[in-house]
């Protein structure tokens, strides 16, 4: 690319089809077919049916876990863990995360405590916790970002300590390994989502690990399904049923994960070839982890020495069809209405308000190959190149 063709000025754009982020893996369409003229052929489409069961009992081997509770997405699965666990007052969770994990706890009547985080892995701060504990806090939700891991070892013994309840929400760490230990089995409970753009996907839907029979009993309970095993007492129930459909997407990709794992793993190495190189651009790798997805190509953006502000790159790559995306913006502490107790808050949270505004996540997953990735790295080097002239641009700077 020479500095004249960028599609932001008028080139033509890289790719004829938009590059969004995330796994988007499909399975050939046979393989679909078949699984749907299955769940025709039984007449049954949801209420615990024989593909969820499978799911569950895979899921259940592949984590090592004792039990595996599917759901319909990981934002029913965390207010469902947030009540099975009989969380009251705050519970403490990072604020650089996805709005769903504190939306999870406004749903169940917990105040969301937001902590910030590690600058290096991005994960939450634990060794800010004690300065936001009181008498109201009665659990902590780690947040396992981008792949990696919030030191969850750390955290139990910190949850065990001072008699707090510890879950994780580990939508974005399905395949992750800590210590030889699957993700799926640290605190009381993990959820995990299987949404679209997630490494394992059943289009929407997600489950719940834990290896406690009394939890895993109140959890079938509050789904509300067949199966429920033993009745528990419960004061409310839900409907977070998986249906057949989803199972049936979610056992194909379950199969496949092993492939889309390596393909995201070998990306990830190019990216981070092609990215170190270049000034002002920080590639973080998975935190904590002795095995990742490698589904997340985050990066911090240094606007003084790449030239670009993180915003000004993402127009560039959108002219090109390339749909890279600013998670987190604006940050959970700033949305819905946790930015009025925020601002009415002391706290401070400075390593999230700069990630914020510099972190940007490339494409990887299932539309993307070497080529892409090529491609990708050479336009976000030829935008340092030419940083100059696409500011005054942009912004006439
Ligand atoms: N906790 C954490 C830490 C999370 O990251 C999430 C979800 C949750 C909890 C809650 O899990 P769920 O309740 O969703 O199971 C996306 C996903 O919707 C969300 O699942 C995910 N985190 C979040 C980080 O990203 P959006 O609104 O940014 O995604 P969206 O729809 O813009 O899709 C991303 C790109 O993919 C777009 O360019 C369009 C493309 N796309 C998307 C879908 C769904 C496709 O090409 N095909 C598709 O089918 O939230």
């Amino acid at each position: 690319m020479n500095k004249n063709n960028f599609a932001l000025l008028g080139g033509k754009p890289t790719f004829s089809r938009k590059i969004p982020v995330g796994q988007l893996y499909f399975p050939e369409w046979n393989r679909y077919e078949s699984a749907m003229r299955g769940i025709f052929d039984r007449r049954y489409y949801t209420n615990q049916g024989p593909l969820v069961q499978q799911l569950e009992q895979k899921l259940e081997t592949y984590l090592k876990a004792k039990h595996v509770i599917c759901v319909t997405n990981a934002t029913i699965g965390l207010m469902m863990a947030a009540e099975a666990l009989s969380l009251s007052g705050k519970v403490i969770l990072p604020s650089f995360t996805f709005i769903a994990s504190a939306q999870s706890l406004s749903w169940v009547g917990i105040k969301p405590v937001f902590c910030d985080i590690n600058p290096l892995t991005h994960q939450i701060a634990i060794d800010q916790l004690d300065s936001l504990i009181d008498d109201k806090v009665t659990g902590i939700m780690g947040v396992n970002l981008w792949g990696g891991a919030c030191d969850p070892i750390k955290l139990e013994k910190y949850a065990q300590q001072r008699g707090l309840k510890l879950f994780f929400d580990s939508a974005q760490a399905f395949g992750g390994t800590v210590e030889n230990t699957k993700i799926g089995n640290f605190g009381s409970v993990e959820v995990f989502s299987f949404h679209a753009t997630k490494v394992l996907s059943s289009a929407e839907g997600g489950c719940l690990s834990t290896n406690d029979d009394l939890l895993a009993a109140k959890l079938r309970n509050i789904r509300s399904s067949y199966g429920a095993g033993h009745p528990v007492s419960i004061t409310k129930t839900s409907n977070g049923r998986m249906s057949e459909a989803q199972a049936a997407i979610g056992l194909m990709s379950l199969e496949d994960f092993p492939k889309n794992q390596k393909n995201n793993k070998t990306l990830f190495n190019i990216y981070k070839n092609r990215l170190d190189t270049i000034p002002g651009i920080k590639l973080i790798e998975p935190a904590g982890v002795t095995q990742s997805n490698y589904q997340y190509i985050v990066c911090e953006i240094d606007e003084s020495l790449f030239g670009l502000s993180r915003d000004a790159l993402i127009k560039v790559l959108k002219a090109e069809n390339i749909i890279a995306r600013r998670y987190f913006y604006p940050g959970a502490h700033r949305s819905v209405d946790y930015i009025s107790m925020f601002q009415n808050n002391t706290a401070s949270l400075p390593v999230t308000e700069r990630l914020c505004e510099t972190c940007i996540q490339f494409p990887v997953g299932a539309l993307v190959d070497e080529n892409v990735v090529g491609a990708i790295s050479d336009i976000v080097e030829n935008s340092h190149l030419n940083a100059k002239m696409l500011n005054a641009f942009l912004i006439g700077k």
